[in-house]
């Protein structure tokens, strides 16, 4: 009986401390707030890590200039995003976590072009690893990705998207 107890008490504590370290942990970040977009709506639109990765989804191979070797890249093809959420505009202004911004011209967001990754070979990407959302284009299918215009418009940490004309 005493035995019992124990082992009960001890099975309950390994329970509690898988949902407070392992469910629990998940669940907050689901539920983080990685991008606020502003478009001509006027009204804000945040959206969790859950609700990104519940837009269509895009992974590519390609190499990087900031990373070694092929890398896969999983996250929303920019042209999904905007027609998801139904933005439009001429101009996607980009802005990171330490403030670095960029203007990317919508008809980069094109099949087979950019995508907001939230996913680096299958993982999530720390902000210290450029996460937790990058903008990176498939560099190794096309040598005018392969350039300063495109390396500029590849904001990691980032944040914010406005979409205006
Ligand atoms: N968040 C963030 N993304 C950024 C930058 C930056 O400062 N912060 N620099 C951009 C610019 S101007 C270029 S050319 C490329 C390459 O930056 P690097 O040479 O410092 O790696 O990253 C782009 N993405
Ligand atoms: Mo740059």
């Amino acid at each position: 009986m005493h035995i019992m107890s124990q082992k009960f008490r001890v099975l309950t504590t390994v329970l509690a401390l898988m949902l407070t370290l392992g469910f629990g942990t998940t669940s907050a970040q689901a539920d983080e707030v990685l991008l606020t977009i502003n478009g001509a709506s006027g009204n804000p639109i945040k959206l969790t890590r859950a609700e990104i990765e519940a837009l269509p989804a895009t992974s590519f191979e390609t190499s990087t200039i900031w990373t070694e070797g092929k890398q896969r890249f999983t996250g929303v093809a920019l042209k999904d995003l905007l027609s998801e959420l139904e933005l439009s505009g001429t101009t996607i202004r980009a802005k990171a976590l330490n403030d670095y911004s960029i203007e990317i011209p919508a008809t980069d967001a094109i099949a087979g072009g950019p995508i907001i990754a939230y996913f680096l070979n299958d993982q999530q990407m720390s902000v210290r690893d450029k996460g937790p959302l990058w903008i990176v284009f498939p560099y190794d299918s096309d040598v005018r990705y392969q350039t300063e215009v495109f390396y500029s418009r590849s904001i990691w940490q980032l944040d914010r998207v406005d979409v205006f004309d």
